[in-house]
């Protein structure tokens, strides 16, 4: 198998191992390189299906992205790529997109694609092209943090920050917050990509989170560094916090690592 579908696949099933994927919850695009999309030529079908998109995606016009299936189970992605995931081209006028390969018996992009490609826009757009993931997945941590905040990409960051040392490091920006909306429309993927062109990771309260990246390492890593501080952040809040990292430590931190910390996130 094509090394891009081998380590695409490997990442769906990371997220379900993390117990982030109950169900068909979380889903996983990959804008692919040119290289990658020429690999895979041989998988595609001569006559795609056609999907009319809600968006203008015009930005990504001609663009192959590696993508899940809507109502499909992460867990079932390696016993069944060609079923669970799919390759699809955006139009050249951006209205809609082919299905090249994969989403078997008629299966779908995920729900909640409006998100991903909005989210791949502004991504592309700040990050000078060089992110190619968009990730969403529903860990119980960062989901249960969002609770017992107001939905506030400050107070959010400060607390993140302060649960984990390398967090500052990982997430100099911090990570944004929408509060609740109704998942897989148009509505909340534009909210969404505003958010992510200021934060690398966007919570949705009461839901999940996504995430941004180059490649599926840092991905991968930036989500698991989050739900993991949020986890450490439940766990001494459950036991009483009595002292945290200090907003002179992070900065300190910041200069030793030459990443610019999001000094309005500072007290
Ligand atoms: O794919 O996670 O937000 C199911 C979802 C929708
Ligand atoms: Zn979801």
């Amino acid at each position: 198998m094509q090394k891009v579908l081998e380590d695409y696949i490997r990442m769906c099933y990371d997220g379900f191992l993390q117990g982030w994927h109950e169900r068909n919850g979380g889903n996983l695009t990959y804008r692919m390189k040119k290289e990658e999309a020429e690999e895979c030529r041989t998988l595609f079908t001569s006559s795609p299906r056609h999907i009319v998109l809600p968006i203008d995606a015009r930005a990504l016009a001609g663009e192959f992205f590696i993508t899940t299936g809507s109502g499909r189970y992460m867990r079932n992605v390696p016993l069944a790529p060609e079923k669970n995931i799919g390759i699809i081209r955006i139009d050249d006028d951006g209205s809609g997109y082919g299905i090249l390969w994969g989403l078997e018996d008629g299966a779908k992009p995920t729900s909640e694609l409006p998100s991903h490609l909005l989210n791949h826009i502004s991504r592309m757009e700040v990050t000078d092209g060089r992110c190619r993931v968009i990730y969403h997945a529903h860990p119980a941590n960062i989901t249960a943090l969002s609770y017992t905040i107001e939905p506030d990409a400050r107070t959010l960051s400060r607390i993140l920050w302060q649960s984990e040392t390398e967090c500052a490091v990982i997430f100099p920006e911090g990570v944004g917050i929408l509060d609740w909306m109704i998942p897989g429309g148009t509505d909340i993927a534009v909210e969404t990509s505003r958010l992510i062109r200021k934060y690398p990771a966007v919570v949705w309260a009461f839901h999940g989170i996504f995430g941004s990246g180059a490649d599926f390492d840092e991905t991968f890593g930036l989500v698991h560094t989050i739900e993991k501080a949020a986890e450490i952040y439940l766990k001494a809040k459950g036991a009483g916090i009595i002292r945290t990292i200090t907003d002179d430590q992070l900065r300190i931190l910041a200069d030793a690592f030459g990443v610019k910390i999001n000094e309005d996130f500072l007290g």
